[in-house]
């Protein structure tokens, strides 16, 4: 595997960033479309995908790119498979709230299990632009700015003592067994929710805690996309010190069975996490 290749995604996601950030305004509108599992696109859900799948299918050593956005994966070499969520929480346009860019380079062809990942990371959209990246066990938090990339922490951990939860879906869709374990939770932690799981994520690396899409009744697989969320997700969060959980297994372990397939997410502290697993067995 070619580092020049992992640097060359890395630069050319962190470089599109600043440029998706600032193509936003004027794009906050539905697209007449919808993706491949089913959800209204936003007209910069398909700008940004465009965007990106130019850019990275062009780089040597990039074989195939897969998004969210787009039904089938894009063949364009010999090398690394390159799969993107480009606006992930992007119906938080319309409030105007943070969202996210999510991105996994796996060395198999897509679909493929999370065991595959080289490296992951995200772009937070917050008041100012971030990137957290993660590669061989470390986790590395940059400000993205007139694309420039600067470091601002090395070696991300989740802190220790667990703050913050986070649980998508609506508590009557919630099973029993999340519930029980939800209703613990929150006499522990204080909730912060906002809607774009990269926000939620990223408020849980930096203060400790837990964030959960769950599988719900009569959805058991939840909504979260195993390739380009739940997967890129699990990779940074288990590099940081943390656990990701299928409800049984690490996200990573789990087999993909297509390329929009969707997956229970549950990520956060190891003991959160532990007694996740216990109340769901
Ligand atoms: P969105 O539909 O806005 O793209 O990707 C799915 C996602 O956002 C996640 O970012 C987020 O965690 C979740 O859906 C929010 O779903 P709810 O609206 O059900 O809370």
């Amino acid at each position: 595997m070619s580092d020049d290749v992992l640097e060359g995604v890395v630069s050319t996601i962190a470089r599109s960033a600043t440029e998706i950030r600032q193509g936003l305004v004027g794009r906050r509108g539905k697209a007449d479309t919808e993706n491949p599992s089913g959800e209204t696109q936003a007209e910069a859900d398909v700008w940004a995908d465009d965007v990106l799948a130019e850019r990275l299918s062009a780089i040597d050593g990039v074989g195939e790119y897969a998004s969210e956005e787009r039904t089938a994966v894009l063949e364009c070499g010999e090398g690394l498979s390159v799969a993107v969520d480009p606006l992930d929480g992007s119906s938080n346009l319309e409030s105007n709230n943070a969202m996210g860019t999510v991105f996994a380079v796996y060395e198999e062809p897509l679909p493929a299990p999370g065991t595959a990942i080289v490296a992951a990371g995200y772009v937070l959209y917050g008041p100012i632009t971030t990137m957290m990246y993660a590669r061989d066990g470390r986790v590395t938090e940059y400000e993205l700015g007139g694309g420039e990339r600067t470091t601002v922490r090395e070696d991300v951990t989740l802190p220790e003592t667990p703050i913050v939860y986070g649980f998508g879906g609506r508590v009557p869709d919630w099973t029993d067994e999340f519930e029980a374990y939800a209703r613990e939770i929150e006499s522990e932690l204080k909730l912060r929710y906002g809607g774009a799981m990269i926000g939620d994520v990223n408020q849980v690396l930096t203060y400790g805690g837990v964030f959960a899409y769950p599988g719900l009744e009569g959805r058991p697989e939840g909504k979260l996309r195993l390739q380009f969320e739940g997967n890129p997700i699990g990779y940074v969060v288990e590099a940081a010190g943390g656990r990701s959980s299928d409800g049984e297994r690490s996200v990573l372990e789990v087999e993909p069975e297509g390329l929009h397939q969707r997956v229970p997410v549950h990520v956060g502290d190891g003991e959160l996490i532990d007694r996740l697993e216990d109340r769901l067995e």
